[in-house]
């Protein structure tokens, strides 16, 4: 990966000889938006700044507050330059010390400082436009360049004789000290209607370091003309913010008349490009990655569509409602199953229903049905909860299961995982076979998951039972899903995919019979 610096990509495109398109802001996102527009550097606005914390733009922030500014914006759209608006520098020279040492060590390219006196005032309020001495301001210049370390870092001398009506003979005097005491360019501040004062100056002195201008007052003169004067950097310095406060009164004014943010959502961006500059696609991506002590991005999949009509035993309990509304100590089986789930993290669950699905009780969970459930088996099922990017833990409706079993399943990232109980009962279904002798009544379940052997109807030497929880990376989903009959079961198809299995001997429980109810309501609380 290469690094660029901004402050020598800020020197490479004054070098370039073409107009530098600097785009004021106040945060990240003002200085993103202009940059997804396609400027060339960011321009860290003191107006703007003061303005977004309704104080005037006048000293009141302190040096801190412009840095910190300065700082998350340099960081936000690295390697573009951000040049940082350091007004007179905060004080005096030895002010300026310390903060060329900030602003440097922040990441911007370059510090700009004027020749007003301290407290300065916003140059298009009419009134206290005082100018420091050339001496006093040459001071904080000398002060400057020696301060900084990077030799690609700039200090830009702003003149604003102009402003406080000194004339162009006065900006030229102190245009030329300014550059003798090592200014790297000079921006030349007019607040004429045309731009005549900085037309003038550049008319009679080359300065001959790259100069920079603001035409706010003067909003035509733009890429073109600065082209043609030979000027190298031009600051919009506060369109961004204006642009911002007009959009956001609109906004209000028409969500307030209409009683509603309805019409309002074909004028304002979506959620979506927010998250986008947020840099949340690289933050999902980052964890996924990265982040081990955290959940996988994972979606779960609770099979409820069948009927359980061949258990018998729960048929007075259930009385014609699905098994998911199963009440276990006041709460729904469905309601344990997705509490658990979202203790470990997991808040992205599809219910499949089916047998009736109207009966299922109310929660947050998507729902879909499974209309053939009669005639489909698990695997209809799953091919109506659809693929997904993410892994997908699936999960038997009839089953209850530990967080602590989960987060353990959750932590293990093979591609195709099933979770296996070692000490399977008489009346075990879905029989697997794993490697090694048959269990006597202790057994150590490994940490890490085992090569499953065997496993569906059938198999021969069986020495587990499969639990009803597989965790599948979106590939082997896919495959799982699209290889499959809507008739298999899922223990059937999962044999068609080479699995391993964390072996356990407790931490869940399934709910086949009234012995098995009766064991939940002693084993769960309210
Ligand atoms: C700023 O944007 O803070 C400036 C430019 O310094 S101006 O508002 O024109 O003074
Ligand atoms: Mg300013």
């Amino acid at each position: 990966m290469t690094h660029e610096s901004p402050a020598a990509r800020l020197r490479a495109l004054w070098a370039a000889g073409d107009v530098v398109r600097t785009a004021g802001a106040h945060d990240v996102l003002g200085a993103r938006l202009a940059v997804r527009a396609g400027v060339d550097a960011i321009w860290a606005s003191g107006f703007e700044l003061s303005t977004a914390h309704g104080v005037p733009d006048a000293s009141i922030l302190t040096m801190t507050d412009m840095w910190s500014a300065a700082q998350s914006i340099a960081h936000g759209v690295a390697p573009v330059p951000v040049i940082a608006d350091c007004d007179t520098g905060f004080g005096s020279s030895a002010n300026v010390i310390r903060m060329v040492q900030l602003f440097e060590a922040a990441g911007v390219a370059a510090v700009c400082l004027e020749d007003k006196q301290y407290p300065k005032l916003n140059s298009f309020i009419a009134g206290k436009q005082e100018l420091a001495s050339i001496a006093e301001f040459v001071g904080k210049l000398l002060a400057a360049k020696n301060a900084q370390r990077n030799p690609d870092f700039a200090v830009i001398a702003r003149t604003e004789a102009l402003i406080a009506g000194w004339g162009v003979d006065e900006a030229i005097r102190r245009g030329q000290a300014y550059v003798r005491a090592g200014a790297d360019a000079l921006l030349i501040h007019d607040k004429s209607p045309n731009g005549e004062g900085v037309r003038e100056v550049l008319a009679r002195w080359r300065p001959g370091v790259p100069v920079v201008v603001v035409p706010t007052t003067y909003p035509a003169f733009g890429v073109d003309t600065c082209r043609a004067l030979g000027i190298s950097t031009v600051i919009w310095a506060n369109q961004g913010i204006r642009a911002a406060a007009q959009a956001i009164e609109a906004t209000w004014e028409r969500i307030l008349r209409d009683g509603h943010a309805a019409d309002v959502e074909r004028t304002i961006v979506p959620m979506r490009t927010l998250f986008d500059l947020q840099g949340m696609t690289a933050h999902t991506a980052a964890e996924k990655t990265y982040d081990r002590a955290g959940v996988v991005p994972t979606r779960a999949v609770l099979l409820h569509a069948g009927s359980h009509a061949d258990e018998q035993t729960l048929a007075p309990l259930t009385a014609g409602a699905p098994l998911a509304a199963l009440d276990i100590n006041g709460a729904s089986l469905l309601e344990r199953q997705l509490t658990a789930l979202r203790q470990c993290g997991v808040t992205d669950i599809t219910v499949v229903a089916g047998f009736r699905a109207e009966g299922l009780p109310e929660s947050d969970a998507r729902v879909v049905v499974n209309t053939d459930w009669a005639s489909t088996g698990e695997m209809g099922s799953l091919q109506c909860a659809g693929r997904d990017d993410r892994r997908t833990l699936v999960c038997y409706g009839d089953i209850i299961v530990q967080p602590e079993l989960l987060r353990r399943l959750l932590r293990c990232d093979d591609p195709a995982v099933i979770v296996v109980d070692r000490t399977p009962s008489a009346d075990s279904r879905d029989p697997v076979r794993m490697p090694g002798e048959r269990n006597g009544p202790r057994f150590l379940s490994p940490e890490a998951p085992t090569p499953v052997e065997a496993i569906g109807e059938g198999v021969a030497r069986a020495n587990a039972e499969f639990t009803g929880l597989a965790l599948l990376d979106a590939e082997h989903f896919d495959r799982l899903v699209a290889s499959a009959n809507p008739r298999q079961s899922l223990p059937a198809a999962l044999a068609g995919i080479p699995l391993v299995a964390l072996e356990v001997t407790s931490g869940w429980l399934e709910l086949r019979s009234f012995a098995h109810y009766e064991t939940a309501c002693r084993q769960t609380v309210r």
